[in-house]
């Protein structure tokens, strides 16, 4: 099985901007290869479900409006040490708190809003992938 792999999606904001093209050419120029990649729209049932673990914090009904509220890209990602240098490539879930040159600094409008997404361990980079990707969809 292929490990260092990581999975992000382009959220609604980045999206409806126009900015995902800029936001893959960084994450390419950063040494990440796509293995899979789709537009797609998640209904407010599906979002919760994909942030199922924040279910009982006060941000998660917002947070399913959100992104339910425009289409996303879903992506994962293949990098040595792919999780950790992507977490360090997007920036802190604040924009006001990310680093200068990361993707929330430059995208973000918002905590909420905060443009991409970026997994937080193997295993969930893993299960996340695996919720829009089947095995004969990634390459
Ligand atoms: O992993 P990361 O996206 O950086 O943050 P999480 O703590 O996992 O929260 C997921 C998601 O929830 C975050 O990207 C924005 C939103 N959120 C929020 O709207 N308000 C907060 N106080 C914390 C998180
Ligand atoms: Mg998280």
């Amino acid at each position: 099985m292929t490990t260092n792999r990581t999975f992000t999606m382009i959220k609604p904001d980045a999206v409806a901007d126009g900015n995902s093209g800029a936001i893959l050419k960084i994450i390419e120029e950063a040494g990440f290869r796509i293995v899979a990649l789709k537009k797609t729209l998640l209904t407010k049932e599906r979002a919760g479900e994909f942030y199922a673990v924040h279910a009982e914090r006060p941000f998660y009904n917002d947070l399913c409006n959100y992104m339910s509220s425009g289409p996303i890209y879903a992506a994962i990602l293949e990098k040595e040490n792919a999780v950790a240098d992507f977490r360090t490539l997007i920036g802190a879930t604040n924009p006001a708190q990310a680093a200068e040159g990361t993707i929330r600094k430059l995208f973000a409008k918002s905590i909420e809003a905060n443009a991409v997404h970026g997994s937080d361990s193997d295993e969930n980079a893993a299960l996340e992938g695996s919720f829009y990707f089947s095995k004969t969809e990634q390459f």
